[in-house]
């Protein structure tokens, strides 16, 4: 019997969900940042073995939408809500459960196997813990709920093996070695925008977008040119610094980790260009691999 399925993360901001599809996956795919809003798309990690396939979605965290950019990410969300074989909702032993509500009820009206997972319990107590995993009985009773450390990479085996065992009977959907659905190039810019998230405060990795504008593969080095688009020319300066050192510093940074995830050599070359407002620009949005309406 060979089983196969769509298994979709989805939960709140900042909970750990990439955390865990990487651990899953046990690859790198997402980028992972202590910032709210760090995945932006929806991205595919597959895991196949002689008698399975399960197809990961790692989904941006669930938020009200303040601009179209938000909006087109929550798409994202709901697409994966209607399309799973099986749900993993993912929360951890921090956040508060009211801003879930919403989310949890279509869950549990969506009739799909679920599983809540209860993450970064190396943050908790084993008491705080047995009230956790209580209160998600009583919210969503046909749900497992299964407690985990994407982190510490505690009980991601058992985790497997449940999803494992909810998965239906079918045939691979991609080839035994697809490991995701996204390009080298959507690689490249999600390293970047992982270290503007990381070097910058307040609204600068939220107005960032990232455009590879070429990518040329050579034998002993890939040429990659990528332009920052910012909404606003007053963000131009603070994202280049002064004489250049912020800008030089993301460089530096993307262009090893690119060579650490590529395994080859790596030149990069960034642009920063003013996209004036292009969160709310449907032509620009879709320019970014973003859906509009
Ligand atoms: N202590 C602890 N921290 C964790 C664990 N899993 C993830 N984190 C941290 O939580 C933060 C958010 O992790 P992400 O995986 O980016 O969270 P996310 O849910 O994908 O966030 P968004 O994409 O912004 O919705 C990072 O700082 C992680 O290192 C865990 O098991 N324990
Ligand atoms: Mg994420």
């Amino acid at each position: 019997m060979h089983k196969s399925g769509f298994v979709n993360i989805i939960g709140n901001p900042n909970v750990g969900k990439s955390t865990l599809m990487n651990a899953l996956v046990g690859e790198r795919l997402s980028i992972i940042t202590s910032k709210a809003q760090t995945t932006r798309h929806r991205i595919m990690g597959i895991v196949s073995g002689d008698d399975f396939q399960i197809v990961y979605s790692d989904t941006p965290g669930i938020l009200k939408p303040s601009y179209k950019l938000q909006e087109s990410m929550m798409k994202f969300v709901t697409g994966a809500l209607v399309d799973a074989d099986v749900i993993l909702y993912v929360t951890d032993t921090v956040e508060t459960g009211e801003r879930s509500a919403e989310v949890v009820e279509r869950i549990a009206a969506s009739g799909i196997p679920t599983i809540v997972v209860i993450n970064k319990i190396d943050l908790t107590t084993p008491e705080a813990l047995e009230r956790l995993v209580e209160r998600w009985h009583a919210a969503l009773p046909a749900a497992q709920i299964i407690p985990a450390s994407a982190k510490e990479q505690f009980n991601v085996e058992g985790l497997f093996r449940a999803i494992l065992a909810l998965l239906p009977e079918g045939p691979a959907f991609y080839p035994k070695d697809t490991l995701t659905d996204k390009t080298l190039r959507f690689f490249a810019s999600e390293i970047v925008r992982e270290k503007i998230l990381r070097f910058y405060d307040k609204e600068i990795p939220y107005c960032c977008q990232i455009e590879i504008e070429s990518y040329k593969e050579e034998p002993a080095i890939d040429r990659i040119s990528a332009v920052i688009h910012v909404a606003r020319d007053s963000q131009k300066g603070i994202l280049i610094g002064r004489r250049g050192e912020m800008l030089k510093r993301v460089g530096r940074a993307a262009r090893e980790d690119m060579e650490q995830f590529l395994g080859k050599k790596v030149f990069l070359q960034l642009f920063v260009k003013v996209s004036e407002d292009w969160r709310n620009d449907d032509r620009r949005l879709r320019q970014f691999g973003y859906e509009t309406e």
